[in-house]
């Protein structure tokens, strides 16, 4: 009877916490969902908000992603980061590869760099797309979104995404996905972010179909697409 009773009383009480602590915060949930010309989900697709008042946006400690090179690509295809934070480029696989970004927001290169090892990460502080290549793998590209916002998040295959901890208020949301190019600017929509519960859904829709990811070349492949085993 005690422990049913002790059941009983976790089940209601976390549910409770969570509300709580939601509403001292003051802050929702922003729920975005991307398709492309077809109406199928779309992935790699990097959502931002920013407040539509244009107050200072919290500070967050910068952070430092990953951006793989394994199996002759770069994973993953798209990482989205805050401004000032940083990416680093370990290389996982049994080849060297030579890194570079013609970027004007971020133009940088590592130079050839052997398998197993992690150069220095890159910092990135301007907003922006920035694509990266190999020299010696003309397939590879990875692309870095650097968001000036702490809310962002990017859709899976699912094509949606989530974002947690949005303080509540009017926000301008920006879609962006590699496939727009250079010069076309990111979809955008006004959202409200509730001061607690997740807010009303947002849809994109893109006007193309996403380009397939190029695949490595199979002379290439045989060369040494396999990881580096420690
Ligand atoms: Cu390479």
């Amino acid at each position: 009877m005690i422990r049913r009773s002790i059941v009983a009383i976790a089940r209601v009480a976390v549910p409770c916490a969570a509300a709580v602590l939601s509403a001292s915060s003051q802050a929702g949930t922003f729920s975005g969902a991307a398709v492309d010309r077809d109406g199928q989900p779309l992935a790699n697709v990097v959502m931002t908000l920013k407040p539509r008042d244009g107050r200072a946006l919290p500070q967050t400690p910068p952070t430092t992603a990953v951006v793989a090179q394994e199996d002759l690509a770069f994973k993953p295809y798209v990482t989205v980061i805050r401004r000032g934070s940083s990416v680093s480029f370990p290389n996982r696989d049994r080849v060297e590869h030579h890194i570079k970004s013609f970027s004007a927001s971020r133009p940088f290169e590592i130079p050839v760099h052997k398998p197993g090892v992690t150069p220095d990460p890159i910092r990135f502080d301007q907003e922006g797309a920035v694509v990266t290549y190999c020299i010696l793998h003309d397939w590879m590209r990875a692309y870095i979104y650097v968001a000036d916002t702490p809310y962002f998040g990017q859709t899976t295959s699912t094509g949606v995404v989530r974002i947690d901890e949005v303080p509540s208020g009017e926000y301008v949301v920006e879609a962006w996905h590699p496939d727009l190019g250079q010069f076309r600017p990111p979809l955008n929509a006004s959202v409200t972010i509730p001061a607690v519960g997740t807010a009303a859904q947002i849809n994109f829709r893109f006007d193309f179909k996403p380009r397939p990811l190029r695949q490595p070349r199979l002379g290439a492949t045989k060369t040494g697409a396999a990881h580096v085993h420690h």
